[in-house]
């Protein structure tokens, strides 16, 4: 379990995180390299790898690609159990609990084991809850179920409190990609301040402001990948 005791190790020592997240979609390898320079200039401390599709099975090149530019940890998070490769440094074996849909609670997860059970990935269970981010996203449109309103704290909490007593590692609150509204700072606080287990928060989060306001609010590890898709100069402000 090295990168779950790295995550903790580094939260005991109140540093917080930053993920990169790399969709093998959108990704262009020729230009990986330089992308790879910029965030390892940067304070990101993990790359995250995946997305809701992975249309052309590029995610095992994508990360041995990545692998080549970063001594950054490369986690795998998957839209689909066929994105699953050793070559990654971990996996966020992701359950959607705020949905009700049974091939995201669990189907995906059992198809997932032929390819896992024989590997030395790091798996790390994560309890992952869909927040409504404003506009229709990638995960509710895959995962055919509605993300949870950002009104209702108390369900929210609720869910993530079962994930962690499901046995959960991780909980990750989700406003999706290109989300329009970040999980709002209250409901970040309210679930951190329930959990005892990490906290990742990712979707729409564009500014240095509002990164810092989700650490601030008790966020143990942001994900960030569209402000830096649109542009790559966003992580010049997040320099070492
Ligand atoms: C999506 O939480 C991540 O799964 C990142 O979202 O692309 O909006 O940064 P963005």
């Amino acid at each position: 379990m090295h990168n779950y005791n790295h995550i903790l190790k580094a939260i005991q020592e109140e540093q917080k995180l930053l993920a990169v997240l790399i969709d093998p979609d959108k990704v262009v390898l020729e230009t990986l390299p330089m992308v790879m320079n910029k965030i390892n200039a940067s304070i990101a401390t993990h790359i995250f790898v995946g997305g809701s599709t992975d249309t052309y099975n590029k995610t095992e090149n994508v990360v041995k690609a990545i692998k080549g530019e970063t001594k950054l940890p490369v986690i795998l998070f998957p839209g689909d159990y066929s994105h699953v490769t050793e070559e990654a440094d971990a996996l966020l074996f992701l359950s959607l609990i705020s949905g009700r849909n049974s091939e995201y609670l669990i189907e995906q997860q059992v198809q997932s084991i032929p390819r896992l059970k024989n590997t030395n990935l790091e798996i790390i269970p994560t309890g992952y809850i869909l927040i409504d981010g404003g506009v229709e996203t990638a995960v509710q449109r895959v995962s055919n179920t509605k993300p949870m309103c950002q009104d209702n704290t108390d369900l929210i909490e609720n869910t993530a409190l079962a994930g962690e007593y499901s046995g959960k590692k991780l909980i990750y609150l989700e406003a999706g990609s290109g989300a329009t509204e970040t999980v709002a700072p209250t409901i970040i606080k309210r679930v951190k301040n329930s959990l005892s287990v990490p906290l990742i928060v990712g979707g729409g989060i564009r500014t240095k402001e509002q990164l810092e306001g989700a650490y601030l609010a008790g966020a143990d590890l942001v994900v960030i990948g569209t402000a830096f898709e649109k542009n790559l100069s966003f992580f010049d402000h997040l320099k070492k």
